[in-house]
């Protein structure tokens, strides 16, 4: 088992690319710290085709080492070469974020890039820089509706869907039950970081007044987030499509 110290973590991600996982060494652990109160957020993407790998977020128990006395906070476990995302909120602190090869689905040896940022929960500067695949719409041909939840152990939702040339979307997140808000991305340079210019549009009313951005009709691919601002809720996230006269 590999372990890697990145130091304390903040706003900026730290990103690891081209990482390998072996039959013979199949988990890498990341040590990093978090001072106040953050969303953590982390991000596996671009699993080698044909394989899986597993994502996990543990507390240190105090000693600084990882073993077996360290708490499993959070976990993403999805099958195939899907990315893996946590979001997961708090308090100053040492973390482990382990990547397990997951042997089943995998041949061989398993490479994948890990990112890590913490963010600061309770503010619109706090939407989470990573882009994981996490919900995958795809190319948008008609209306699509999503429900899901935010809290304090998930406090962003990232979906990934593209517009081809004559199509336009509205997007409306509503039936809150406290206050979440949504951005719009594009990853130009395709590093499934947010990059200064890379936000096209935001949404940020308060309470649980639904949030609303309007009128997307540039064809290409996108990443929405869903962010928590104060609170636990539900929501639904509904995806106008509409045809556009320009290519
Ligand atoms: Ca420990
Ligand atoms: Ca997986
Ligand atoms: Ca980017
Ligand atoms: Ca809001």
């Amino acid at each position: 088992m590999a372990t890697f110290n990145l130091g304390t973590v903040g706003t900026t991600p730290v990103v690891r690319n081209n990482f390998s996982l072996t039959t013979s060494d199949p988990t890498d652990v990341f040590k990093f710290q978090i001072s106040g109160t953050k969303n953590i957020n982390l991000s596996l993407t671009d699993i080698s085709a044909g394989d899986d790998a597993e994502l996990l977020l543990f507390r240190d128990n105090g000693n600084g080492i990882f073993d077996s006395g360290d708490q499993l906070v959070n976990s993403s476990a999805n099958s195939r070469n899907r990315d893996e995302s946590i979001n997961d909120r708090e308090n100053t602190g040492t973390y482990f974020a382990q990547v397990r090869r997951f042997a089943p689905g995998s041949s061989g040896t398993v490479s994948y890039d890990f990112a890590v940022s913490a963010t600061t929960p309770n503010s619109t500067a706090g939407f989470s820089n990573l882009l994981p695949r996490e919900f995958e719409l795809g190319n948008l041909s008609a209306d699509v509706s999503r429900s899901s939840l935010i809290n304090d152990g998930d406090t962003t939702d990232t979906y990934q869907f593209s517009l081809g040339t004559f199509e336009g979307v509205n997007i409306t997140l509503n039936r809150l039950l406290a206050d979440a808000d949504i951005r719009l991305i594009r990853d130009f340079n395709n590093n499934r970081i947010v990059d200064a210019g890379e936000e096209i549009a935001r949404s940020t009313r308060g309470g649980t007044t639904a949030d609303v951005i309007s009128n997307i009709r540039q064809s290409g691919d996108y990443f929405l987030q869903v962010q928590q601002f104060t609170g636990n809720t539900g929501y639904d996230l509904t995806f106008d499509h509409f045809t556009t006269p320009e290519a």
